[in-house]
């Protein structure tokens, strides 16, 4: 049964970036990956790119032949998909019943919130065996404004709503929150939406009172559905990506079973007591959609440690790892290199004997 997320978010918030991140992750995970690229306008592709749309239709055609422009083409380009749906289909199949495939989405909002043509895209893929997420992307730095923060939730929840996924939602480029001045709160009271009357304060400070109602009357609508929550994601960092995938496993149920000879972190369990093809298996469990969430960057308290309270102690430190890492990496290739040489010195030896 082939899975999937659905890589969505507003214009710029990091989309194809998490989609090239995760291809990185998972090659040197060894897990299945492709890449569907479903913008039209994406013409300069960072990625390596499975399925591209612009093989079936692009956003120029579309703007040249019936004069629309740019947002209208993109309309139509998904209105098109939507007709065409056995073109991505067939392509689809073509990747395997094993395949973990991501959707990299445009950027027009109206597209996972209103439009139907990737709901009803969604609802095909999903009859053809699909298991699918929407992995929502927000911009962190929207949450460091209460009122933006308050437009943000509406929008992960009508998103929500519109494409009926199990749905993760990700304030991504969290790496960069600290550049936008202090948080009014800590990074959990974003992130598990907690009681957000305490907002008021805020708004009604910074805003004219009619608004600042406006806005708590809007609190109140999220906090009665009390659905959105959000994970955190700096897409080079390992531990927040590994963290990401393991919510979303968790939400698809998607459990990865490694290749038999592939290593599992030292420590996951007891060698000695597995033969090698129940080794990767049983720590395919551990660390898949059965498993707790744990390591690094799990808790939003070290997310929030990480990149806001000791972020330049941290990326000294990190700096100073890479260092130890690239001087490991040149002693290694040192020393291959002086043992080739006496090789080399070993083999030549018996012809200068003979001159
Ligand atoms: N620091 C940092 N920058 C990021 C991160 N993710 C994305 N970016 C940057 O954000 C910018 C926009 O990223 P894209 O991946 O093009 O965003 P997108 O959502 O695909 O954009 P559209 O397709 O235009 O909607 C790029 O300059 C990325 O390098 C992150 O986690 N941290
Ligand atoms: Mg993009």
């Amino acid at each position: 049964m082939p899975f999937g997320e659905i890589v969505c978010g507003s214009p710029g918030s990091g989309k194809s970036t998490y989609c090239y991140g995760k291809h990185q992750l998972f090659t040197a995970l060894k897990r299945p990956i492709s890449i569907v690229n479903l913008d039209p306008a994406n013409d300069a592709l960072s990625y390596p790119c499975a399925i591209d749309i612009s093989s079936l239709i692009t956003l120029n055609d579309v703007m040249e032949q019936h004069g629309l422009g740019p947002n209208g083409a993109l309309i139509y380009c998904m209105e098109y998909l939507e007709a065409n749906f056995d073109w991505l289909e067939e392509r689809l199949q073509e990747l395997g019943n094993d395949a973990y495939v991501l959707f990299d989405l445009p950027g027009q909002v109206e597209l996972s919130t209103n439009h139907e043509s990737v709901k009803h895209i969604i609802e095909k893929l999903t009859k053809s065996s699909f298991r699918l997420a929407a992995v929502h992307l927000c911009d962190a730095h929207y949450i460091t404004d209460a009122s933006k923060y308050i437009s943000v939730l509406l929008l992960s929840l009508r998103a929500m709503l519109q494409l009926e996924l199990p749905h993760i939602n990700v304030l991504s480029k969290i790496d960069l929150i600290s550049q936008y001045g202090d948080l009014d709160f800590n990074l959990d009271f974003y992130t598990d939406v907690q009681d957000l009357s305490h907002l008021q304060n805020i708004l009604s400070t910074s805003l004219s009172p009619r608004f600042a109602a406006l806005n708590m009357a809007m609190i109140d609508l999220i906090e009665d559905h009390s659905i959105v929550g959000f994970e955190t994601l700096a897409v080079e960092d390992k531990n927040s990506m590994l963290n990401l995938t393991h919510a979303i496993d968790k939400a698809t149920g998607y459990i990865f079973v490694p290749p038999p000879k592939s290593n599992q972190p030292p420590g996951t369990i007891d060698e000695a007591d597995t033969g090698p093809s129940q080794r990767p298996n049983t720590y395919a469990l551990f660390s898949s959609a059965l498993g707790p969430m744990k390591g690094p960057a799990s808790d939003v308290r070290d997310v929030q440690e990480r990149w806001i309270d000791a972020k330049e102690e941290w990326d000294a430190f990190e700096r100073k790892e890479w260092r130890k890492e690239g001087e490991a990496v040149r002693d290694q290739a040192a020393r291959e290199q002086a043992a080739k040489t006496s090789k080399i010195r070993e083999r030549k030896a018996p012809s200068t004997t003979h001159t």
